[in-house]
């Protein structure tokens, strides 16, 4: 039977959800919201603020996180290593990314992207129920205006944000550097994953949908810094991973 899958389609956190129900073959039903409404959404079904949510055999799992653990016991071992070590040090490194990687690749793509009105008109377009798209377009500075307040969008945000990235890009370059084609243990696992989803923003992989394929939805100095992190190995592992294991 298929679940119901509640997002903001275009969020990097609910492309980490995604991938993981993909990767272990679950059906499911995607219901995309835009920002501001998605609260609406996840308020309704009994869940916390946040997207991604699950609802499957009448139970709420909310959270990235929590879907992929849900996603790997349909199919054990296919995103959570089996052998004890290597999962805890999955499981570390997927924290990592979680809490220090995917809120400075969306602020810093917002900061950039927001003012960019063919972008976001276009990123917002998709997978969102008419009447959202249409609202959200009407009441755009608005709207704006709100994620960038909630986000604490502005130069000096994005400035902490470049920087953290930068921290997090070391480590992985630093893990990388022996030669090993995943991050832990010798196959795909959710630090992979976790790592390239929440990247994604920022090295914007052709895979990606939601109007957001293609690093030249960024220009001038965001370009630049886009097509620089695209070329070090951790930005050429996590496009790889897109490519390959996506
Ligand atoms: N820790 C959460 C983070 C999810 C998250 O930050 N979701 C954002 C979208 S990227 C969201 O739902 N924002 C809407 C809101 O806060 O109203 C997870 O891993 O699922």
């Amino acid at each position: 039977m298929a679940i119901e899958f509640v997002t903001i389609p275009f969020s990097h956190y609910c492309e980490k959800a995604r991938w993981a129900l993909d990767r272990v073959g679950v059906t499911y039903i995607e219901h995309g919201h835009l920002p501001i409404f998605s609260r609406l959404a996840t308020k309704r079904m009994g869940a916390g603020n946040t997207v991604p949510a699950v609802v499957a055999d009448g139970k709420i799992v909310a959270d990235s996180t929590a879907i992929v653990a849900w996603a790997d016991a349909r199919r054990p071992g296919a995103l959570l290593p089996t052998d004890a070590n290597e999962r805890a040090a999955a499981l570390a490194l997927e924290d990592t990314f979680d809490e220090q990687l995917g809120p400075a690749t969306r602020r810093w793509a917002y900061y950039y992207l927001l003012p960019n009105k063919a972008v976001m008109r276009n990123v917002t377009a998709n997978g969102v129920p008419t009447w959202q798209a249409r609202t959200f377009r009407m009441f755009r500075p608005l709207a704006a205006g709100a994620i960038k307040r909630g986000l604490k969008i502005d130069t000096a945000g994005a400035e902490r944000s470049r920087q953290k990235i930068e921290t997090v890009f070391a480590q992985v370059n630093a893990l990388l550097a022996d030669g090993r084609r995943f991050l832990v243990g010798t196959s795909f696992s959710v630090a992979d994953l976790a790592f390239a989803s929440l990247a994604a923003p920022i090295l914007v992989p052709p895979q990606q949908k939601f109007g957001m394929a293609g690093p030249q939805i960024y220009a001038g100095e965001a370009r630049a810094a886009v097509e620089a992190w695209r070329a070090t190995p951790a930005g050429q592992f996590a496009l790889r991973m897109f490519a390959t294991e996506r």
